[in-house]
């Protein structure tokens, strides 16, 4: 067991110290405290709020090169630091040791990246309607974000938030998930390690109301948001009254379909990496796979002895394959869900018993459900844990129609060995991903991220797309 930790806000460039009425628990040993946390409200809310209107001018005025640089600096200590940071990561999370430090990689290359976007922010340069008339196009920073981010990537995400809206010029209040405030605390320190001026980020720990009072400040110009879709809608309701930009990312029910052409053990593979890596706590897991008649009994055999061996254990034991589940809630609602899915006919081809190891943990046993048809809860609801279910289909359209027949849209995926199959789902699958012969989930950084229906609202986010919401355009007119 190692240390506790004891968190802190930040305003200001400083840590701010405060009662620490909760604590933060490794979900791998429930008896190891992680970090004692601060629960904040309005004041601190207000305070990070001034602290960061006070800040942005000077950043937005200054020279692209400082903020390449600071993002660019923290890259490398997060990079060297990737081993330490990622085991704190996997310790607050739950994903192995593995996905931790890779995921901790992933951040520093997201920081990287907009420390070079930081430089190429660009216009237009038009010739008017009207002669003599030249017309311009700025993207310019719009001021303070309000950036509310999940505990499933507790450093990748609210890299990918900060880092566009740091690039560009403009200043952040954060409020890192309750579940994961100590890695989050560890990347703002790292960015003020990095030479951040003060004031432009600033991170307040806390509970929901926390997130409520960033969306209904009127001096918080935008705000990202990354969660359920139960609380997103909420989110986008405050933010629309008030006008402020907003920008959602929520859940996803995202399908597999695999073809009778399809490799079986590529499929396997695949099927086990996009439904179970990472607990299966990603919005973009693969929760259904949509498997065609000639290949499904085969393919659910070898995936369920695939899942039953799988090791689940604590996560930093480099043995381990996967983790616990992040909470007790988390780990409740995979056992519901598989409730449900069994009293609607649903057959559990492996899995489904509560998990009892020698360390207390939120363990869950990693689940295949089979016989399931598409209307059943199990397949319209997102789970966010290691549970998967197969629906039995006969011909690609079939596959296609059941694939669309949710109102997520985030990430869809096919495994087949035709280019006619795989062309037509590119093109018709309704999601904003669609990924052949791959796994639904895991995805570039330097790409645009976002789905359709109800997974996503507003602009696209990461990699070039991100100057959309992180800027604004102006549009200049002269004449001389
Ligand atoms: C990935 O699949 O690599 O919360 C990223 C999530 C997504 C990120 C998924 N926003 O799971």
């Amino acid at each position: 067991m190692s240390d506790t930790l004891e968190l802190s806000h930040w305003i200001n460039g400083e840590k701010v110290s405060t009662d620490r009425p909760s604590e933060s628990l490794n979900p791998s040993d429930t008896r190891d405290v992680v970090a004692r946390v601060p629960d904040g409200g309005d004041a601190e809310v207000n305070a990070a709020v001034d602290a960061a209107r006070a800040a942005f001018g000077g950043w937005a005025d200054a020279s692209p090169e400082v903020r390449s640089d600071v993002l660019d600096k923290a890259s490398n200590i997060l990079m060297e630091r990737r081993e330490e940071v990622g085991r704190l990561l996997s310790r607050e999370e739950g994903k192995t040791l593995a996905e931790g430090i890779g995921e901790t990689a992933r951040a520093a290359r997201i920081l990287k990246f907009f420390g070079g976007e930081a430089l190429r922010l660009h216009g237009q340069n038009l010739m008017s309607t009207r002669p003599g008339v030249e017309v311009q196009t700025y993207r310019q920073a719009v001021g303070v974000y309000g950036l509310i981010t999940p505990w499933n990537f507790p450093i990748a995400i609210p890299a990918w938030k900060m880092a566009p809206a740091l690039a560009f010029g403009n200043t952040v209040v954060i409020k890192p998930a309750g579940q994961t405030p100590a890695t989050a605390e560890a990347l703002v320190a790292i960015l003020h390690e990095a030479g951040l001026p003060r004031g432009v980020v600033n991170m307040i720990i806390g509970r929901g109301r926390v997130g409520q009072a960033i969306v209904d400040h009127t001096g918080v110009d935008a705000i990202s948001f990354t969660g359920s879709q139960g609380v997103g809608a909420g989110v986008a309701l405050g933010a629309v009254k008030r006008q402020a930009r907003v920008q959602l990312e929520m859940g996803g029910k995202n399908p597999l379909v695999v073809m009778d052409d399809a490799d079986l053990d590529r499929a396997v593979q695949i099927a086990l990496d996009g439904s179970f890596f990472a607990t299966g706590q990603r919005c973009t897991a693969s929760s259904r796979l949509i498997v065609q008649d000639g290949i499904h009994d085969k393919f659910v055999a070898a995936l369920a002895e695939k899942v039953k061996a799988l090791r689940v254990g604590d996560a930093l034991d480099p043995e381990t394959q996967m983790g616990p589940a992040v909470s007790e809630d988390q780990m409740e609602t995979s056992y519901r869900y598989i409730q449900v899915a069994r009293g609607d006919g649903g057959r559990v081809v492996t899995g489904g018993d509560r998990m009892q190891l020698e360390k207390p943990g939120w363990y869950v046993q990693p689940t295949l459900i089979a016989d399931t048809a598409t209307d059943m809860r199990i397949n319209q609801e997102e789970v966010f844990g290691p549970v998967a279910s197969t629906i039995r289909v006969k011909s690609y359209e079939e596959a296609l129609e059941v694939a669309n027949g949710v109102e997520f849209g985030l990430s869809a995926g096919i495994v087949t060995t035709s280019l006619k199959h795989a062309r037509d789902f590119q093109r018709n699958a309704r999601a904003g991903m669609v990924m052949v012969n791959l796994p639904t989930a895991g995805v570039d950084y330097h790409v645009p991220f976002g789905g359709s229906k109800k997974s996503s609202y507003g602009p696209r986010e990461q990699g070039f797309a991100a100057v959309e919401f992180f800027t604004q355009t102006k549009t200049a007119y002269s004449w001389s």
